[in-house]
């Protein structure tokens, strides 16, 4: 039952992407190491139009196929000593392949593997129906998670899980979440709560203020309206010191020239969110010295961080607000992120 062709969504150049039919890879045609990974829902990440705008410094080899948030299930699989197996329902990740041999993969790092494969730049991705996935860097997606609320959790979940790991804060402390209404971002203010912080949400609007409020956050700071956001962050902790940590999950980078400045002594920025190529982080020499601040950074997880990040969100801890439509709507999901417009995910439903 497995058809000749399917839909993906199809990108030959920066002017965008199409959705049209083309061949699905036959389980007798699946190369080694690989699964064929029936698509039911694939989330939306902001990399993904970066990707398809062609406007980071690393290239997507076109034509291309973005997605990297894919819940679905195995329906053949070339991989005798895999432990997935046909029926067992598994994520598409960023991170699509590691030669778990280097450095890097044996020490957990595999984002950092030089051989490593990412969905949608040199890998295919998620935006298409019947995936031939590398089985080196499936997830197993837990039983007791809806396969639709898991999808964000595969990029935008298992980032901002690791980017807390990062953070050297612990529970009480105070982080500010630039970004916060955003995909990365909403589920940043959860994670951190789940962990004990006490969370600063910055981003603009009154419809993601409130819901930043709903998921917890303690604090909010509008950049837009806010005309000294550096001062309105730190008034926000009873010491006017600031916030701890703060991980930057904003597309834009703006955000990135006022965090060094508004955390506290000792505290740290985790640099998240990848704005186009020639963005830089502002840092006063002086005041980074004598006040001990670090700037870091995280970039996806590794399979276990994936792994743990699925498992919060199935105990309950943490949800992300998902809106899901159907596969045609993808442009105009691109258009509402672009603007600004979109409050949580939007997860699309590949087979409606
Ligand atoms: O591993 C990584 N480091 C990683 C993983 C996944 C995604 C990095 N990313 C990157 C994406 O490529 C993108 O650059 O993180 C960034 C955020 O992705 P997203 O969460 O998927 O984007 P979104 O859903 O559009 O949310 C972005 C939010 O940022 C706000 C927007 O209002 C939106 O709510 N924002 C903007 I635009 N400018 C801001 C600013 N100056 C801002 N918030 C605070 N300050
Ligand atoms: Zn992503």
């Amino acid at each position: 039952q497995i058809p000749k062709t399917q839909l993906a969504a199809v990108s030959d150049d920066a002017s965008g992407f199409e959705i049209r039919e083309i061949p699905v890879v036959q389980p007798n045609q699946l190369e080694p190491g690989r699964a064929l990974v029936k698509v039911l829902y694939s989330g939306v990440c902001h990399t993904d139009l970066h990707v398809i705008k062609d406007d980071w410094p690393v290239k997507a080899e076109r034509p291309c196929i973005a997605g990297h948030e894919g819940a679905g299930v195995i329906v053949a699989i070339n991989d005798p000593i895999s432990k997935f197996k046909v029926g067992d329902r598994v994520g598409i990740k960023w991170i699509a392949h590691s030669c778990n041999q280097c450095e890097f993969c044996i020490a957990g790092d595999e984002p950092l593997c030089l051989e490593a494969k990412c969905s949608g730049i040199n890998a295919q991705g998620s935006f298409m129906q019947y995936c031939p996935a590398y089985t080196s860097q499936l997830t197993p997606i837990p039983d007791n998670l809806d396969m639709a609320e898991a999808a964000p959790i595969l990029c935008a979940g298992v980032t901002v899980y690791k980017a807390l790991k990062n953070s050297r804060t612990r529970a009480g402390q105070w982080i500010a979440i630039p970004g916060a209404g955003g995909g990365l971002g909403s589920l940043a203010v959860q994670y951190a709560k789940w962990m004990g912080l006490k969370v600063i949400a910055i981003d603009t609007g009154a419809e993601k203020k409130k819901y930043c409020e709903e998921i917890g956050a303690a604090a909010w700071v509008d950049f837009m309206e806010s005309k000294d956001i550096v001062a309105a962050v730190k008034a926000c902790t009873p010491d006017n010191l600031g916030p701890h940590a703060a991980i930057i999950t904003s597309p834009k980078p703006e955000a990135y020239l006022i965090a060094m400045e508004y955390i506290r002594p000792r505290g740290t920025v985790v640099a998240v969110g990848l704005p186009p190529a020639g963005a830089y982080v502002k840092a006063d020499v002086f005041y980074t010295v004598l006040q001990n601040k670090t700037l870091t950074s995280s970039y996806v997880g590794n399979r276990q961080d994936a792994i743990e990040s699925l498992e919060i969100a199935a105990d309950g801890h943490v949800k992300c607000r998902i809106e899901t439509v159907p596969f045609k709507s993808l442009d105009k999901v691109y258009t509402q992120m672009a603007e600004g417009k979109l409050v949580g995910r939007a997860v699309l439903d590949l087979f409606a």
